[in-house]
């Protein structure tokens, strides 16, 4: 089983700005620490950041035939991107979005989601937890399938 783990953009400054929101680790630590947990369900994972929405895109396009899950953190595309949605749409592959913050206790325009009416579900507010048990949740589910 294979599941694929995306962070959108700005995620790639975790730990170097901004800790009192987003916390103090590093993105590189958040993906070590699913990697630890991928080994002990016994998954594969891969990992991709961008900035940048089309090589988002063109990430969960890939994903098409090769992954059985995906754990997003779209950032801020979470607020915008009908595209980003249209293209998990589109592949069909079950998905959690996870939030480091919770974006529900922040600004109004944090609180709408384009993305988590798609997903299984959203966890948010828990740092890398979030991040944690949204590949628990997602492996639970696509062993099912
Ligand atoms: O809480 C989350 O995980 C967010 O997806 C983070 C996004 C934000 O736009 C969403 O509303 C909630 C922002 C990611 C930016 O990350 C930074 C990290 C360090 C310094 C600056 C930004």
């Amino acid at each position: 089983m294979r599941i694929l783990i995306l962070h959108g953009p700005n995620l790639n400054l975790l730990g170097k700005r901004e800790p009192d929101v987003y916390g103090t680790l590093t993105l590189e630590e958040i993906n070590a620490a699913l990697r630890t947990l991928a080994d002990e369900l016994g998954c594969e994972v891969s990992f991709f950041q961008s900035n940048a929405e089309g090589a988002l895109i063109d990430a969960i396009q890939a994903a098409s035939g090769c992954c059985d899950g995906i754990v997003i953190n779209p950032a801020a595309y979470t607020h915008t991107s009908i595209a980003i949605r249209d293209a998990l749409a589109a592949v069909a592959i079950p998905f959690v979005e996870v939030h480091l913050s919770n974006i529900h206790r922040r600004e109004d325009f944090r609180h709408k989601s384009l993305t988590a009416a798609l997903a299984v579900g959203q966890i948010c507010g828990f740092g890398l937890n979030s991040y944690l048990l949204g590949l628990r949740s997602i492996f639970t589910i696509a062993k099912k399938q």
